[in-house]
């Protein structure tokens, strides 16, 4: 099953947003199978945006991110790469449509309110930047048993 690397930032966080990011990715069908709240290091987030290190915002965008804390997920499910990137819409918000997460919650594309990765080459590497493998909780749901 496919996994991908998702990241409420530190806009989310301060915007009491977490809940509202996980509640549309639990409700479409994907599943949680590892988060944190976590300051990111300097080193953290010059490897974590790495291939934007010659970019002219790379430097705010490195202050932006340790900047207060973020909320690492990992979620899994059948092509959660690419339909997570439909929710979130498009990277700057002014075209992000409606209904996805930038469109209905940011205004500027520095502070978009969530990462998530972008191919499977990029999930695999988010996601061991900020997770041990020992972190991650594969579980079968049950919904009969608990209800
Ligand atoms: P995405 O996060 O949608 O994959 P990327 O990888 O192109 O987008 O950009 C990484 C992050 O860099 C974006 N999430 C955004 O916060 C930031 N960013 C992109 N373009 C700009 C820009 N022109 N000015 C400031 N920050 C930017």
């Amino acid at each position: 099953m496919e996994k991908t690397f998702l990241m409420v930032k530190p806009d989310g966080v301060q915007r009491g947003l977490i809940s509202e990011v996980v509640r549309r990715f639990e409700s479409k069908g994907f599943q949680l199978i590892g988060g944190k709240l976590m300051m990111i290091t300097k080193e953290l987030a010059e490897k974590h945006y790495g291939e934007h290190k010659d970019k002219p915002f790379f430097g705010e965008l490195v202050g932006f991110i340790t900047s207060a804390p973020v909320f690492a997920m990992v979620w899994e499910g059948e092509n959660v790469i690419a339909q997570a990137r439909q929710m979130m819409g498009a990277t700057n918000p002014k075209d992000a449509a409606p209904g996805t997460i930038r469109g209905d919650y940011a205004v500027q594309v520095s502070q978009n309110i969530i990462h998530g990765s972008d191919s499977p080459e990029s999930a695999e590497r988010e996601i061991n930047l900020f997770f041990n493998e020992s972190d991650l909780v594969e579980y079968k749901k049950d919904i009969n048993k608990w209800v």
